[in-house]
């Protein structure tokens, strides 16, 4: 059979030579044997360099040696598009490097692996919520209604009508949807204009948005343990390969099953406060604070019962105290940090309307959204989760650049 792909490595002992090959769907072992080829064969096979996409002809046969449990006897190879040095190398490349090339880049073993990875993801994500019957609602990227914080909006002109931002959520529009459909989610890409250059933070990220009628911040986070262990259990499951080209010890993973954790917001800061941080109450965890109370714990933890100060305006007040609402965050394990934030929203129209003036939004963009609490308002809750950070951690790396194919930061945007 003739095989079409890239060439990874090649190698050679002057008798016989050794060449895999990635077509995209997997690697393939091509072996050549300098006594039973034509002269011609074997130095074209000799002269090929890495990535030169090449056709391959021969005989399949079984070797247990081989990655993917076959090999190539070759018979004949076709130059199909030379590659002179390649840039990325087997050699250790420094980071910067790495992302100036990054169309090049991704078509090494380790973040093929990734990419992988993402991709049952994302095909997991889609299979929860449509096992449980939600209803996909695509909401829209340009906006005039600022959903999170005003500091970290991408702006653009509109037309004669002003500015528009890009979306930094689609949860507004999904709460609307709500009402209409139950349960509903939106997936896209989502932007903020974040000035801090972290491990965690891109300036374009996707984040799925499940939103449910009648759910409250209990039901929210059951929803949330049963919807990550569901992900991280298909990974195991369909992506073991892919782990394993990774290193990915996968025994914590093995541990994501329902109940994770539960602690409350007052409760972390103070075990924080004994383990050493300076956190105060009333500010939100920093990254470091994540890693440090996560580090105490088996499997995810759900943070809940926030200040009202530290968090977004759409948050539902706690029924007993004022000074908190009802929300909660979810912390990966392995210092890897908050994959979820979600919350019960708030449903009372007066309440709604004070946070949205104390935050000083513009109240003209909002009245649609303060419509849902005048007509039929009604319990609900919902959460974001970030793609590239589940896929950074399940994958355990260390940056989360690596888990989007073309990440957009503060400085990047070069390929
Ligand atoms: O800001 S969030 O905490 N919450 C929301 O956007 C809500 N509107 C979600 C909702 O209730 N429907 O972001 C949610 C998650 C967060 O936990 C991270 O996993 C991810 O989105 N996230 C990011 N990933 C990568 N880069 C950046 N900058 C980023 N910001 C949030």
């Amino acid at each position: 059979m003739t095989v079409r792909g890239w060439v990874q490595t090649t190698r050679s002992s002057g008798k016989i030579a050794f060449v895999v090959l990635r077509d995209g769907t997997g690697y393939l072992q091509c072996v050549l044997s300098k006594a039973e080829v034509d002269e011609a064969v074997w130095e074209a096979l000799r002269q090929l360099t890495q990535e030169a996409s090449v056709a391959v002809t021969g005989t399949v046969r079984a070797d247990e040696r081989s990655p993917g449990g076959v090999e190539l006897g070759v018979t004949g190879v076709t130059l199909l598009g030379a590659s002179v040095d390649f840039p990325v190398t087997p050699k250790e490349h420094g980071t910067a490097y790495l992302l100036e090339h990054r169309h090049l880049w991704l078509r090494s073993r380790r973040q093929v692996a990734i990419m992988r990875v993402r991709h049952e993801v994302v095909q997991a994500i889609r299979d929860f919520f449509y096992e449980r019957d939600f209803i996909l609602v695509d909401t829209p990227i340009l906006t005039g209604s600022i959903g999170e914080t005003a500091g970290t909006l991408f702006e653009t002109e509109y037309f004669d009508l002003g500015t528009a931002y890009l979306a930094q959520t689609g949860q507004l529009y999904n709460e609307a949807a709500a009402a209409a459909l139950g349960k509903v989610y939106c997936f896209g890409p989502t932007f903020r204009a974040e000035k801090s250059k972290t491990r965690r933070h891109l300036t374009e990220f996707w984040m799925v948005e499940p939103e449910m009628a009648w759910y409250d911040s209990d039901d929210n986070m059951r929803l949330q343990e049963d919807f990550v262990s569901y992900i991280v259990a298909r990974c195991l499951d369909r992506r073991a390969a892919e782990l394993r080209e990774l290193e990915r010890d996968i025994t914590p993973l093995e541990r994501v099953t329902p109940p994770f954790h539960r602690i409350s917001y007052d409760d972390a800061v103070a075990k924080l406060q004994t383990l050493g941080s300076d956190l105060r109450w009333g500010k939100d965890l920093g990254a470091d604070d994540e890693t440090l109370l996560a580090n105490t714990f088996d499997r995810p933890v759900f943070v809940y019962n926030y200040p009202k100060a530290a968090k977004a305006f759409y948050m539902k007040e706690h029924p007993d105290d004022p000074r908190l609402v009802l929300a909660n965050d979810c912390l990966a394990p392995e210092g890897f940090g908050e994959i979820i934030g979600g919350s019960q929203r708030e449903d009372d129209h007066d309440r709604l309307l004070a946070r949205i003036k104390q935050e000083n939004l513009p109240l003209e963009a909002y009245g649609w959204y303060l419509d849902l609490r005048k007509y039929g308002s009604f319990v609900h809750s919902g959460f974001g989760l970030g793609v590239e950070r589940t896929v950074a951690w399940i994958c355990g790396i260390p940056h989360i650049r690596e888990a989007i194919a073309f990440p957009r930061m503060l400085t990047r945007l070069y390929p």
